[in-house]
């Protein structure tokens, strides 16, 4: 029972009709549907969401008591309630003296001590002084690691790549799949090739898997001895590491408290730190810190992070909507599509509330997408003129992160702003009618046609400008749709923090396994045996 979601729903009724249009058109629209956080400015006004939703979605989260457990994530209290933890990533990049207390421990000395010992070994590469085994520079770094160890520093060093700098060239293997790191090693020389096996508990079967691989490739090329100088670690499992036969002086630390997907920030960025340098590694956690600093202090009505939660909820809830698509105009942002699966459907794609009731709400959007302007030549036909009604959130800078002699980017720029106006506005039946008389066309040509060019319109879309896409405008970017995800999980009553649904998969992997091994075909369910039985068969020819 909700009074506010009966409220909203509504609402929504008398919403009916709404012209998205008009809303836009409204000369005082871009009061309180426009933002901004350092140059970077968030565009609201193409929402279907009146000044009243807002109010009305204000309600919702103080009904769901949204600040509170805003202010109960950053006191460090256990927020992660089925894995009794608290979340802490707002400490990895607290660049204020603040103390930040996790079990009533401040936990910034420890931040700090791991950040001064990330930003010595970065330079010891950079500079040369940390060498391979035959004193050759190191030329290549591997990040071996999956899920929220590959995916937040892989999009990130992907996002920053104009950045790169110090000559190093920066890789990431995660699939178990032999192809990823056999496709990832071929070009490369052991002798300058330095790894970094990036697990938190480092025990997950993947990346020990690959970590073994590697280790053979650099110990079959330059000895058992050499792996010392070609191996590092970051983890939370000591013990483990030393097992593995890295030297736990070359083991970057972080803490329970740092969840997977929420680990960029924290040693698992060694690989960003490697490819951008220290400094603009230390720039990206400003930008973080900036955005924790506006979610933690604003208004409800100011803050970013609340307010796009907020809408999330609103169309999940009373649009039906299913699933929400990320278009970056911004070649550099391919892999945000992929980061933020992750980060929202593996937090909130649950169906169990906090106290272990069933939801009653909808709950994860299903997140996708594609840079610009590619996806306009693929899928946006649906986004306009399918049957699902999906919000979009469009990303893209003011200038590009190179300088370019013609007019590409204004090309890219433009279609951004196209996309998303023409998703608002549509193209209504009779000015569809009126360019195809001017075209001649008779009028049973024009029956035809026109009604299978109009696009409805009225669908929704959040555009993310900022001037340019820099270490601290990916921090500020990565932290709001960290913090949006945190309200949404409030909102839902869930915990973002935790990821059961993933275990039985790992535990019947490993069963599964001894019979695909040898052929036998003896475990899992009839499909699981008759699909072993085959692929032995074809496996003998
Ligand atoms: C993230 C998840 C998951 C995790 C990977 C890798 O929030 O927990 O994606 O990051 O399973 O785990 P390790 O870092 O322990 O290898």
């Amino acid at each position: 029972m909700s009074e506010a979601w009966d409220t909203l729903r509504s609402h929504r009724q008398e919403l009916d009709g709404i012209s998205l249009a008009s809303l836009i058109d409204a000369a005082d629209r871009d009061q309180h549907f426009t933002h901004q956080l350092g140059d970077l400015h968030v565009d609201l006004t193409r929402h279907l969401a009146t000044d009243q939703t807002l109010e009305l979605l204000f309600d919702l989260a103080r009904e769901r008591r949204v600040e509170a457990l805003r202010d109960a994530m950053f006191s460090g209290e256990p927020v992660n309630t089925t894995e009794g933890r608290a979340a802490l990533h707002i400490a990895l990049r607290n660049q204020s003296d603040r103390p930040i207390l996790a079990g009533g421990v401040n936990v910034m000395p420890e931040v700090n001590a791991v950040l001064r010992k990330m930003q010595a070994f970065c330079e010891s590469v950079h500079n040369g002084t940390w060498r391979g085994s035959t004193d050759q520079r190191i030329e290549t770094v591997i990040n071996i690691g999956i899920g929220g160890s590959d995916l937040g520093p892989a999009m990130a060093t992907e996002a920053l790549r104009p950045w790169w700098s110090n000559g190093l060239r920066v890789r990431f293997v995660s699939n178990v799949d032999p192809s990823h790191l056999s496709d990832t090693i071929r070009d490369l020389d052991p002798q300058t090739t330095l790894f970094i096996i990036a697990s938190k508990t480092f025990g997950t079967q993947e990346t020990l898997t690959n970590a073994h691989a590697a280790r053979r490739w650099i110990a079959k090329a330059l000895g058992e001895t050499a792996v010392s100088r070609h191996f590092v670690a970051v983890s939370t499992n000591a013990d483990r590491v030393a097992a593995f036969g890295i030297d736990t002086d070359n083991m970057f630390e972080f803490w329970d408290w740092v969840g997977g997907r929420y680990s960029m920030w924290s040693a698992i960025g060694l690989s960003i730190a490697m490819a951008i340098g220290f400094n603009q590694f230390t720039a990206l956690l400003k930008g973080a810190h900036e955005m924790d600093c506006h979610f933690r202090d604003a208004p409800m009505h100011k803050n970013i992070p609340i307010l796009l939660g907020l809408m999330d909820c609103w169309y999940r809830e009373c649009w039906d909507c299913q699933s929400r698509a990320v278009l970056p105009y911004d070649q550099h942002l391919h892999r945000l599509p992929a980061y933020l699966q992750q980060l929202e459907m593996e937090s909130n794609g649950k169906r169990t509330r906090i106290d272990g009731s069933p939801t009653t709400e909808g709950t994860a959007m299903i997140v996708w997408g594609e840079p610009g302007t590619n996806g306009q030549h693929s899928f946006h036909q649906m986004l306009h003129q399918g049957t699902t009604l999906v919000p979009c959130d469009f990303l893209v800078a003011a200038t590009p992160t190179e300088s370019v002699d013609d007019d590409r980017y204004d090309i890219l720029f433009a279609n951004c702003l196209a996309q998303a106006q023409a998703l608002a506005r549509g193209h209504g039946l009779d000015n569809i009618r009126a360019e195809l008389e001017e075209t001649g066309l008779s009028e049973s040509d024009i029956s035809t046609l026109a009604t299978q060019k109009v696009m409805p319109g009225n669908r929704p879309s959040t555009t993310f400008l900022y001037r340019q896409l820099d270490p601290a405008t990916l921090g500020r970017l990565i932290a709001l749709f960290e913090h949006r995800v945190f309200v949404q999980g409030a909102v839902w009553g869930i915990d973002s923090f935790d990821q059961w649904g993933v275990e039985l998969g790992k535990h019947l992997a490993t069963e599964i396994l001894p019979g695909v091994v040898d052929g036998s075909a003896t475990q899992g369910d009839a499909t699981t045996r008759r699909l072993t039985m085959h692929m032995d068969a074809l496996r003998r020819g």
